[in-house]
Formats: C-alpha cells, structure tokens, sequence
C-alpha cells in the first residue's frame, strides 16, 4: 500500500436519497469492527467520530427539481473538508457515508489535492447506478442520483465548483463498474461525456477479472507516486441477496467471489489512495450482515489475503 494511516470520517447523512437509513452508516460499520480490522492488516486508524451536518428535511422539489439542495452542499463542503484536511497529512480517508451525493464533496477534494500535488486521477465507481442525472434530467430530483454529472461539471453550479475548478475532474478519470440500473437519460449522458463504463454484461461475458484488468492497466507501469486511485464503492454494487442492507437494491450484482477479486485486483496495483463508502443502510439489513460483509471486501482492498502474494503494484495477471 501507498499508505499505511488511515482517518475514518463519519457522515451520517441520507439527504440526498429518498429512503431514510444510511444516515446510521458510519456506526454500522464501526459496530462491524472496519478499525480494527484494518488495524489487523497493519494500517495506522484514526477515526474522527461522525461530524454534524444539517438534518434531512425531507424537502419537495425545488424550483430546479431538486430535493434538499441547500443540505446537501452542507453536507458535501463538510466531506470535502475532511478528506482534504486527511490528504494534506498524508493519510488515506475513508469516508463512512451516508449517501453517495457525499462523492461530490470527497473526490472534489481528492481532485483538488491532485492538482496540488501533480498527481493523475482515476476514480472507479462501483455500483448498480451511473448516478450521472443532472437536474434537468433527473426522475427523483434526489441528489446521490447526480454526483457523477456534478463532478464532470453538469449538475447545480455550487456542487459542481466545489474543488475549485469546473469541471473538478476530466469524465475520462471515471471508471463505472457494476451498472445495471441506468435511465433513459443516463444512457445519453454516458455516451455524451463517453464514461468508461463495465455493466453487468460486461462482468458477465468477460468476467471480473478481466474488467479489472482494464479498469487498472492504464495504472501500472507508473511511478505510484504519479498517481491517485480513489474508490468510491456504492454497497448496492454488490448482489442484494448477499448485502440486502441498502436503499436502492437492485438483482443481478456480483457475487461474493466476484466483489473479493474486485477488491483484491485493485489491492494487488497498490494504487488505492482514498475510498468512500457509502449507501449502506442499517434499517434495512439483517443482523448487520452488509456492514460486515463490506468490513471483509474492505480487508481484501487493503491486502488481505489467504496467500502471501507478489509485491504490491504488480497486477497478477
Ligand atoms: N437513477 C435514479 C435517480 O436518479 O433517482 C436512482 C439513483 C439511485 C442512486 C443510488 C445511489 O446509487
Ligand atoms: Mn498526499
Ligand atoms: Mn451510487
Ligand atoms: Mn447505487
């Protein structure tokens, strides 16, 4: 691994979602022991405690069509300045979510320490959603529905500014794995912005491991000190039947084999420099089994292994 601290930031917010419940995120996942697991793995864990942000108000849509927009930029200057404040000490920030909209805050900063620090970003998206409506285009108005257009620059101005540049990053940085659930209008907003995107399909016809591979070659053979890998990980990537505890499942995820190679590969280029978890909700789990499961996929990203392995960097195969 690149790093070997890590801060966990709690954001115990579902403003951007319809269903309420992945405000309890953060604690589900410490109730699952995720400090003490990494801690076993050698990683260095700090935990800041979960900050405070505005409530959930529930809100109608707005004028533009969205739901809780003044709640969600709180929330999101919130993530950005935590996980900023956690790159410039040269830690890894885990942020607990929450819900995804919190993306738009954390790779707002990581993008911004990039830029700092001369660094290429790769962000991979793993999830079930391409979360690229924009406000026009949105069925929901429900903000965790549009970080990805925010963050290439196209959803409401305030959150699309956050890092300092509009767009924060190029849409070429993204790679969406794990897709099954994409709207009418996502699919021309992926095809405009040209989002490398890995569907379920795609996992099915070449398997996980090959997507990985492609998802990380254009990391390998680089200095890692060039480069930023940052994971933003949607529980409700993962098959329902294994994580049922999240708000917008949807069936035919990848399984528990295929999630751990995901984990795995990306462990194996050790490139990973940041991570959100986010959409986990515990109102809705049984017995904290999607919690724990996510505590045992996060071992795997940092280096958990039933062998001893190759050097990091060394992408096996
Ligand atoms: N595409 C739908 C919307 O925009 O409302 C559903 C989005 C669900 C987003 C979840 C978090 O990944
Ligand atoms: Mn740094
Ligand atoms: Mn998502
Ligand atoms: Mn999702």
């Amino acid at each position: 691994m690149a790093y070997t601290s890590s801060t966990l930031i709690g954001l115990p917010t579902d403003i951007g979602a319809s269903r309420l419940g992945a405000a309890m995120g953060p604690d589900a996942l410490r109730v699952a022991q995720l400090g003490p697991a990494l801690e076993r793995l050698g990683v260095q864990v700090n935990d800041l405690g979960n900050l405070s942000g505005p409530a959930n108000p529930r809100g109608a849509r707005d004028a533009q069509g969205l739901r809780n927009l003044a709640e969600c930029l709180s929330w999101n200057r919130i993530a950005h300045d935590a996980v900023l404040q956690v790159l410039q000490q040269h830690r890894l920030p885990i942020l607990l979510g929450g819900d995804h909209t919190l993306a738009t805050g954390s790779i707002s900063a990581v993008a911004r320490h990039c830029r700092a620090t001369g660094k290429q970003l790769r962000v991979l998206w793993l999830d079930a959603h391409s979360d690229c409506n924009t406000p026009e285009s949105s069925p929901t108005g429900n903000l965790h529905g549009m970080p990805v257009s925010s963050l290439c620059g196209l959803g409401p101005t305030e959150l699309a500014s956050l890092s300092g540049t509009t767009p924060a990053l190029p849409a070429s940085s993204f790679c969406q794995i794990g897709l099954r659930s994409v709207d009418e209008s996502e699919k021309h907003m992926i095809r405009e912005l040209g989002l490398e995107v890995y569907d379920m399909r795609a996992i099915d016809e070449l398997g996980m491991r090959e997507v990985m591979r492609r998802a990380l070659v254009s990391l390998l053979g680089r200095n890692d000190r060039d480069i930023h890998l940052h994971l933003s990980f949607d529980v409700d990537f993962l098959d329902p039947d294994i994580a049922p505890g999240t708000g917008t499942p949807v069936r035919g995820g990848p399984t528990y084999r295929e999630a751990q190679l995901c984990m795995e590969m990306i462990a194996d280029s050790g490139r990973l420099a940041s991570l959100d978890i986010v959409e986990l909700n515990p109102a809705l789990d049984l017995r904290n089994q999607t919690a724990e499961l996510v505590v045992d996929l996060v071992q795997s990203l940092f280096g958990q292994s039933t062998l001893m392995r190759a050097p990091r960097g060394v992408l096996q195969c």
